[in-house]
């Protein structure tokens, strides 16, 4: 299970709580009372991370930071905590795979009084969002904003003034800092400034995906209305992720193949998302497309890209043809992720060249 808890946290300052809570639950337990709030967040990006952190400003509790694959094992799991009382689940997107278990899994919290609010902005099934309401689960969702300012939005009197900031980077981050909320939000800030500390946190947490204690510790730095470059090393660490992104130029050049519609390339030794704008971008196509093994998983995590000049909705047709293929995905109109069994690979790139045609 690609799931992370605060208990591990390398941070002193949780340990310490944690002490302190175990003691007063202990003492409690025969009320067997609800007391936990948990955030379950993506945590692949700056949209993700910072929706997390604002969670936490606004009700403490812990983050359980997920991609993809990990993102039903996390709800398996938080189910059957029998203190959970309030549970946010943001910038995870649903699929025509996963949406029917996660309505049931909202079901049974409802049912043991769990507070739940789903916070997105990802394409959704509107008769999800319709049975989510019925069992009243709290759902915000925009396709127009991304996460974090939409959490912003709605709990703005809990959060402090730095809030905004946060927000504006993961607007920056999720290409939405041209919207109605996310523009304004970005008017506060000088632009230049508001782009470096995007892309230092953007590349901070890109580079840290294998460290789930160091993207823990990152959310509560954002929680304690840290900037990105007070966040120690933050710049050094930016200038890995640079280098490797450059060297990233040369292999897709390299390495890129082309059909009709699409470029597309089998990523080895970084993220599909971190290349997947390369592809793009150096095919000359309207989309691109790249992937990367994840072997613990038996798939593919596959990374999806359109210009301006795409005019389908790709996250659309990843969701159905995913699904089609026994994997999983969807988005938005011009990124949008999948995860494909590893058979049907090859499969998913020359379908999606026909569909896109
Ligand atoms: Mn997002």
């Amino acid at each position: 299970m690609v799931v992370s808890k605060t208990k591990k946290s390398t941070s002193k300052k949780t340990t310490v709580k944690k002490t302190v809570t175990k003691k007063t639950n202990a003492k409690k337990t025969v009320t067997k009372q609800r007391t936990k709030v948990i955030c379950i967040s993506h945590k692949e990006d700056a949209d993700g991370i910072s929706s997390a952190a604002l969670i936490r400003q606004a009700f403490g509790g812990d983050a359980l930071l997920v991609d993809y694959p990990g993102q039903m094992d996390a709800l398996r799991y938080v189910v059957s905590d029998e203190k959970l009382k309030s549970l946010y689940i943001c910038d995870l997107g649903l699929s025509k795979k996963t949406q029917d278990e996660f309505v049931d899994i909202m079901t049974t919290l409802r049912k043991n009084k769990v507070n739940v609010t789903y916070i997105d902005h990802h394409d959704i099934d509107p008769t999800v969002v319709k049975s989510l309401k019925k069992i009243k689960v709290k759902v915000i969702h925009d396709t127009n904003e991304c996460t974090t300012v939409q959490v912003y939005a709605a709990f703005k009197s809990k959060l402090d003034d730095h809030a905004s900031f946060v927000a504006t980077c993961a607007a920056i981050t999720d290409y939405m800092e041209d919207r109605p909320l996310g523009s304004k939000l970005l008017q506060i800030y000088d632009r230049q400034f508001a782009l470096i500390s995007a892309t230092v946190l953007t590349y901070n947490i890109v580079g840290h995906q294998k460290e789930p204690d160091y993207l823990l510790y990152l959310v509560e730095e954002l929680a304690d209305s840290k900037f990105p470059h007070d966040i120690p090393n933050s710049f050094e660490f930016a200038q890995i992720q640079v280098e490797k992104l450059s060297q990233m130029i040369a292999k897709v050049k390299k390495g890129m193949k082309t059909m009709k519609n699409l470029g597309h390339m089998e990523i080895l030794d970084a993220g599909a998302s971190g290349a997947v704008n390369f592809v793009m971008g150096l095919s000359g196509k309207d989309v691109g497309v790249a992937y990367k093994e994840r072997v613990d998983h038996g798939i593919y995590a596959v990374s999806v890209r359109g210009s301006k000049n795409c005019k389908v909705h790709l996250g659309r047709i990843v969701n159905i043809l995913a699904t089609d293929l026994g994997g999983s995905g969807g988005g938005h109109d011009k990124a949008c992720g999948a995860v494909i069994p590893k058979a049907k690979i090859k499969k998913f790139i020359t379908e999606l060249n026909k569909k896109i045609n």
